[in-house]
């Protein structure tokens, strides 16, 4: 898969796509994330990239031409057809369903803005989609396309594979993680729950989704309200909310 980014601050981009997992993506040739600046696109000797709103208000926006210019140009790397996504706070929400939808492209180009936006006529035209990342103010589009380009890269990864479809599983599932511990058993934090040492893997499996469960409802019970539950499922439930119940009074 490759991922065009075009943006202003085209460090930023590729230092969060040089680590991690998604740096090892790319490093697999499983992954392309390449950047272009509109403002070398920009023509007068001060590379302007931003005009004044008309009808006045405050701030400035990003002007139509080296935009349009570069995405031109990143357009011409390959005659594959490109989703275009400018990244914004008046988009749809991101969501893990949007990310596997994105992963399975062969391009996307990711537009970031900066100052007040960009011209409504670039949305208009050029733009497929629009995405935010959630209700919260940033300075700009490049650390919303980071978490577009994080969440995507890490499904290309094979070696992910394994933990990965599990976790898709649960994600399909729409329920929070359990909880987790290593060593060691014993800590002044605490003990690790004697269920996990037991060897007893239907009952660690049946524990493990009962907290799942437990905490979805008490700390997101509004994804509680999309996933239906199976009879098994609603018993383990039922069971967390007495031993929650039974631990308050
Ligand atoms: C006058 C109102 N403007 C500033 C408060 C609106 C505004 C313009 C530009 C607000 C944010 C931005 C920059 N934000 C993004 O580019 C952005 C974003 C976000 O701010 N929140 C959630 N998701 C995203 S995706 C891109």
């Amino acid at each position: 898969m490759r991922i065009d980014v075009i943006t202003l601050f085209p460090e930023f981009i590729e230092s969060c796509a040089g680590i991690g997992v998604v740096g090892r993506a790319q490093e697999r040739g499983l992954l392309e994330v390449v950047t272009c600046n509109p403002r070398d696109f920009a023509t007068d000797n001060h590379r302007t990239v931003d005009g004044r709103p008309f009808g006045g208000g405050p701030g400035m926006l990003m002007t139509i031409a080296p935009l349009r210019d570069a995405l031109d140009r990143v357009r011409q790397a390959s005659t594959e057809p490109a989703r275009v996504i400018y990244l914004s706070p008046q988009g749809a929400r991101l969501t893990q369903e949007k990310v596997v939808e994105l992963a399975r492209m062969d391009r996307v180009i990711l537009l970031c803005g900066r100052y007040e936006g960009v011209d409504e006529r670039v949305l208009e035209n050029l733009v497929d989609e629009e995405l935010s990342i959630g209700d919260y103010v940033l300075s700009g589009g490049e650390l919303a396309a980071a978490i577009v380009i994080d969440a995507i890269g890490r499904l290309q990864d094979g070696a992910l594979n394994d933990a990965q479809s599990a976790e898709q599983d649960s994600f399909a599932g729409g329920l929070l993680d359990c909880p987790h511990y290593t060593r060691p058993v014993s800590d002044d934090l605490g003990e690790v729950p004697e269920v996990l040492l037991s060897g007893d893997h239907a009952m660690i499996r049946r524990w493990r989704r009962k907290q799942a469960l437990g905490r979805t409802w008490l700390r997101r019970p509004d994804l509680l309200t999309r996933v239906e539950l199976d009879a098994e499922s609603r018993t383990l439930l039922d069971e967390f909310r007495r031993d929650y119940r039974a631990a308050e009074n």
